[in-house]
């Protein structure tokens, strides 16, 4: 069985092979992008047992998606080719060194992968690991992909996976901003672990800073708020407060049906107003600053800080490591012009996690 299972589309990049804008640029490098890919290609980089499952079209660019994400030792048996439609492609500069805005450019409506849905996706398989990756990115590319990914974070009280949810907000993939910001955070509030960038809860929810966004989703057990280059907030259920929630919940739960264990963490929303059993209290919180980094590209940034975030899970790492793990793979993947960079060995990102931060600087 699989350690992690990351499900979503992964498309063929191609950058600038010269800095410049997407008007001007002649000749591109070609490299291989997709969220979800980036965070098992990670993991498995790390030595996590890891599963893409996918679509890509039956072309030369899916021959290459598979070949490439399977080099990472990523398991790709369950990544499915679609004879009828392409894969997907997109283009992006690597950012304005000023301003560090960038363009993107997708080539992927109708892409082998917006076909994925309950009816060509086995949802078992995709429940075949510890930890079920997800992000928001998959819930704007089709209807099929959106209720795809509502059964997959819809309530199994007790039930593996872990559901881990990255909301990855897109604004170019979404033709109503009020859609997206309902359909992201109903998928956040059905997560056990959730990462959300603080700039991109502003733009999709209008949310200002880590408590409010915590406030806004109370339900998953882990809530990892990415500040930029300022640092990242964890929030994390205490386990006295998930077994006090559990015991409320089977106190008032109709009919005497109990929710356990994993089940008692996944915060479903079976009592009205169940999120009022939560409070301030029942969290700790924990910061850890990022180190400073010279930015080469700051695409991939979040899957990579999610892969180092889950390795460091899956070892049982406490809090602050778990974070500092996050930024220490985020910093190789700035540092890298790819969507994607090879993440620090085990041995050496352990040594840099135990220093205090203000000796990363
Ligand atoms: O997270 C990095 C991704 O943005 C990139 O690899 C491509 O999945 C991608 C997307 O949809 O933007």
């Amino acid at each position: 069985s699989f350690d992690v299972v990351a499900l979503g589309e992964s498309m063929v990049t191609f950058r600038p092979a010269v800095p410049g804008r997407l008007a001007e640029v002649t000749a591109f490098e070609r490299g291989i992008g997709g969220a979800e890919s980036n965070v098992a290609c990670g993991l498995a980089a790390a030595g996590h047992r890891t599963r893409w499952v996918g679509r890509v079209g039956a072309d030369g660019f899916g021959d290459h998606l598979v070949e490439a994400v399977g080099a990472y030792g990523v398991d790709v048996t369950a990544v499915r080719r679609d004879p009828h439609r392409p894969t997907g492609v997109y283009f992006r500069t690597a950012g304005d060194r000023v301003t560090a805005a960038h363009e993107v450019a997708y080539y992927r409506a109708g892409s082998a992968a917006s076909a994925m849905s309950t009816a060509t996706v086995d949802t078992a398989v995709a429940r075949g690991g510890r930890i079920l990756h997800l992000t928001g990115i998959t819930a704007a590319l089709s209807d099929g992909c959106r209720h795809l990914l509502h059964e997959l974070t819809a309530p199994r009280p007790g039930r593996p996976p872990v559901v881990s949810f990255d909301v990855n907000h897109r604004p170019g993939l979404w033709s109503r901003p009020d859609e997206a910001a309902q359909v992201l955070l109903g998928l956040a509030r059905g997560a056990d672990l959730v990462f959300v960038g603080e700039d991109e809860a502003e733009a999709v929810w209008g949310l200002r800073g880590p408590r409010a966004i915590r406030d806004a989703v109370p339900e998953p057990a882990v809530l990892v708020v990415k500040q930029g280059e300022t640092g990242a907030t964890l929030f994390e259920r205490t386990p006295q407060a998930a077994v006090r929630e559990a015991t409320l919940r089977e106190a008032a739960l109709p009919g005497g049906a109990t929710l356990q264990g994993e089940a008692a963490l996944r915060g479903e929303a079976a009592l009205p107003g169940g999120a009022a059993l939560r409070g301030e209290a029942d969290d700790t919180v924990t910061f850890v600053p990022a180190p400073r980094v010279d930015v080469v590209a700051a695409v991939g940034a979040g899957d990579a800080f999610a892969a180092g975030f889950l390795s460091a899970t899956l070892r049982g790492l406490p809090a602050a490591q778990r974070l500092r793990t996050g930024h220490l793979w985020a910093a190789a993947t700035l540092t890298a012009p790819g969507d994607l960079a090879t993440p620090p060995s085990r041995a050496h990102a352990d040594r840099l996690a135990a220093l205090d931060p203000a000796a990363w600087e």
